[in-house]
């Protein structure tokens, strides 16, 4: 095709001046096709996305959703079957979005290595290192042994013996998080935070979703001395991806005409959205890339993999329609384990596991909850919860873990079997005070 225009960072079709240069040899038949439709003529060039600042002199920009429609408009001049005029809403579509995500680099140790300078350079972890303790997270420096978050503390040790173990101080990387918090509310009202340490941000209305980004990260490093990695991107799953693509300290645009080839070579189990049971349960149907996952009908994803199968047909193209949400409210928050093979003596120990993990992310998600709901799934899957509430928010792990033992003891298992055990907390103090009983004085 020739070349006549190009998108812009905005999502806009700019429309290039109709110099010699740029003015292709066309058929007569195509000449008369573009007169009908004004200065617009031909294919868009999706291989370049121009910085704002090259913009030929008298260029003119139309959205995007204008020129699409000049052509189907042509289009029904030629074509026997006239294909119908797009919805009214069609015109009013939202331009393509720029959101960021930010993810700090080894969070809670890099909080460590910054506050003693003995620590930089060297192999830590963040966590208990106890025959229970797990890695909440590991510096750089003891990522190449294979020590990473969630790894049993054992293991860690064994991987890299000279690995120094750091207890967690979770007030200080809180009040690191909402000085990142107040940094990225300095740019847009519409933040959504996953976790102390990462979140998305819907720049569309910037005029360079990058440059933000990149100074987001220089006032993170101004004003914590910490780094941090930025995804820009036209959606969520998109942005998360690339955060994760240049880390440490890294910074990654996918832009939209790179968007098929990044996703078709990406392993499923990258995709933000995707996790592992599913990453497994698409391995073993022969879907390794977004290039596998792209060969699917939706249906049969849907058969697969149910309601999600919808969503999964759209990241396979790149697309996910998921809003920034800034206030999105947590309803509960859990954990819950599969066993390789199903079990009746191991459930203690195996609760134990699911407990440590349900009270780190509690601790990571600063998420308060009143109730604990212990559930099991039998060797038939039949489920059961059984659950307590108590007056006030679960505030210590001891707490937790005396709770959902007497409710597990309390279980009659009838000589079954378990497959799975989970643990939830939720209903927080918070969300329930709009609901608090009346007192009737008699
Ligand atoms: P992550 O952003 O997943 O990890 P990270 O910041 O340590 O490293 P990366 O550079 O790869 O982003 O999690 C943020 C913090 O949350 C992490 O520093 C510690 C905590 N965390 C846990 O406590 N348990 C976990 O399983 C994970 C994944 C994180
Ligand atoms: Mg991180």
């Amino acid at each position: 095709p020739c070349r006549v225009g190009s998108l812009t960072d905005t999502g806009r079709l700019r429309l290039l001046p109709r110099t010699g240069r740029n003015r292709p040899e066309r058929s007569a038949r195509a000449a008369r096709r573009s007169a009908r439709v004004g200065s617009c003529t031909a294919g868009i060039n999706r291989t370049t996305l121009p910085s704002p600042n090259d913009e030929p002199p008298g260029s003119i920009t139309l959205p995007a959703s204008i020129i699409f429609y000049l052509f189907r408009s042509a289009n029904r001049l030629h074509h026997p079957y006239r294909p119908p005029l797009p919805h009214p809403d069609f015109f009013t579509a939202m331009p393509i979005r720029k959101i960021i995500h930010i993810d700090m680099d080894a969070f809670f140790a890099s909080v460590e290595q910054r506050d003693n300078p003995s620590l930089r350079g060297r192999p830590i972890a963040v966590g208990y290192d106890g025959p229970r303790g797990v890695v909440a997270t590991a510096s750089y420096e003891a990522r190449p042994y294979g020590v990473h978050s969630a790894l049993s503390s054992v293991v860690a040790k064994r991987l890299c013996p000279e690995l120094i173990f750091i207890p967690a101080r979770f007030e200080v990387y809180r009040s690191v998080s909402q000085q990142i918090r107040a940094i990225f509310h300095e740019y847009t009202d519409l933040v959504e935070p996953l976790s102390l340490d990462e979140a998305f941000l819907d720049v569309t209305h910037t005029r360079s979703a990058t440059l933000v980004a990149r100074e987001i990260k220089s006032r993170i490093l101004a004003e914590t001395h910490l780094t941090a990695s930025a995804g820009v991107s036209v959606n969520k799953m998109l942005a998360k991806i690339a955060s994760d693509y240049r880390k440490p300290d890294g910074l990654f645009t996918i832009a939209p005409a790179q968007i098929d080839d990044f996703v078709a070579g990406l392993p499923v189990e990258r995709f933000f959205g995707i996790g592992a049971v599913t990453a497994e349960k698409m391995h073993s149907l022969g879907i390794r890339t977004g290039a596998d996952l792209r060969q699917w009908e939706e249906s049969a994803l849907v058969h697969h993999f149910g309601k999600a199968g919808h969503a999964y047909y759209g990241y396979a193209r790149g697309i996910d329609d998921r809003p920034v949400t800034p206030n999105r409210i947590r309803k509960s928050l859990g954990a819950e384990t599969t066993f390789a093979e199903d079990t009746d003596d191991r459930l203690q120990q195996e609760l134990e596991g699911v407990r440590d993990e349900v009270w780190t992310r509690l601790q990571r998600h600063e998420f308060r909850g009143k109730t604990v709901v212990l559930k099991l799934k039998y060797d038939n899957f039949q489920q059961i919860t059984r659950s307590r509430t108590l007056l006030t928010a679960i505030d210590s792990e001891t707490q937790l873990a005396r709770i959902s033992e007497e409710l597990l003891a309390a279980v009659d298992f009838h000589g079954r079997k378990v497959r799975l055990i989970g643990l939830t907390v939720g209903n927080t103090p918070e969300a329930s005070a709009d609901c608090i009983q009346l007192r009737f004085d008699f």
